[in-house]
């Protein structure tokens, strides 16, 4: 079987036998946030099937399509739909499309997702940006032999990689300055990932509060370490879709977290379209 890296090229490869476009971010949408990719002008879109060692999303409302085009004019490649390890995909294959970005050029990510919401202040289709994150899914995506031909900038690609600005301070401070020029408080938030599929108890949202976690959901921190272990900065946004368990009163459904994900999208969009360029030129 091909190594990690070569299966990654051959995917980099096909990608750019089908548009020459290079992009310079990329952009991971996050369950209810894939519309987003609508903005995408003179796209062109890769259902993921198509893409060499591609892994392809089980669960509804993640459909699998790379989109390349421009954002502002700035050359993206946007994930609609991403896979989870609650899929029983491995973390190589959960990190490979952010393995492969790297290899296409780009040195930022903006990475989504639909979150709970630990902080009793949060409210269900609330933006939050990550400051910072907690790997509580037990193992770790840059297990493994190091491979550091994935580094894109240099002095990464190391087989011990720090972790202390896994999410860009000046891009998490972009972030709360755009959305208040655009009249609305983007706060930070700690993100913690579990395993899932099943949501959490009670007992362990308690515990993750004491942790200092303020959201919680079961994506993006492996694509994060993948990231840093590459040399991408990386901005981090949650769509608080619900309150975690035992938050306020009620279970939870995935319904309503795709539901919320339509009506926060309006904010969403405005907030990204406006940061995209900003970013590129940062
Ligand atoms: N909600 C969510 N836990 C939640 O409560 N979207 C992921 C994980």
């Amino acid at each position: 079987m091909n190594d990690l890296y070569t299966r990654a090229q051959a995917a980099a490869d096909h990608i750019r036998s089908r548009t020459s476009l290079a992009p310079t971010l990329g952009i991971i949408l996050g369950s209810g946030l894939g519309a987003f990719a609508e903005q995408v002008a003179d796209a062109v879109a890769i259902p993921y099937a198509e893409i060499p060692h591609f892994p392809q999303s089980t669960v509804q409302g993640h459909s699998g399509r790379l989109v390349l085009g421009t954002i502002g004019g700035v050359p993206v490649a946007v994930m609609q739909g991403r896979v989870h390890a609650y899929e029983g995909y491995p973390l190589s294959e959960v990190t490979f499309p952010m393995r492969v970005l790297g290899l296409l050029g780009i040195h930022s990510a903006i990475v989504t997702n639909a979150a709970g919401g630990i902080r009793t202040t949060l409210r269900p289709g609330e933006l939050v940006v990550l400051a910072d994150q907690i790997n509580l899914t037990g193992t770790n995506a840059a297990l493994g032999p190091n491979e550091p031909r994935f580094a894109v900038t240099p002095g990464f690609g190391q087989r011990f990689f720090d972790m202390s600005t896994a999410y860009a301070p000046h891009l998490r401070a972009l972030a709360v300055a755009e959305a208040a020029s655009q009249g609305f408080l983007l706060t930070e938030g700690v993100y913690l990932a579990v395993l899932g599929p099943s949501y959490e108890t009670p007992a362990e949202i308690r515990a993750f509060r004491t942790l200092g976690a303020d959201l919680v959901g079961m994506s993006t921190v492996h694509e994060v370490i993948i990231a840093r272990h590459m040399g991408i900065k990386v901005l981090g946004l949650s769509l608080v879709t619900n309150m975690a368990a035992g938050v306020v009163n009620e279970s939870i459904h995935h319904e309503e977290v795709m539901e919320i994900g339509r009506k926060a999208e309006q904010q969403f969009t405005a907030l990204l379209t406006a940061l995209i360029p900003k970013i590129a030129t940062e």
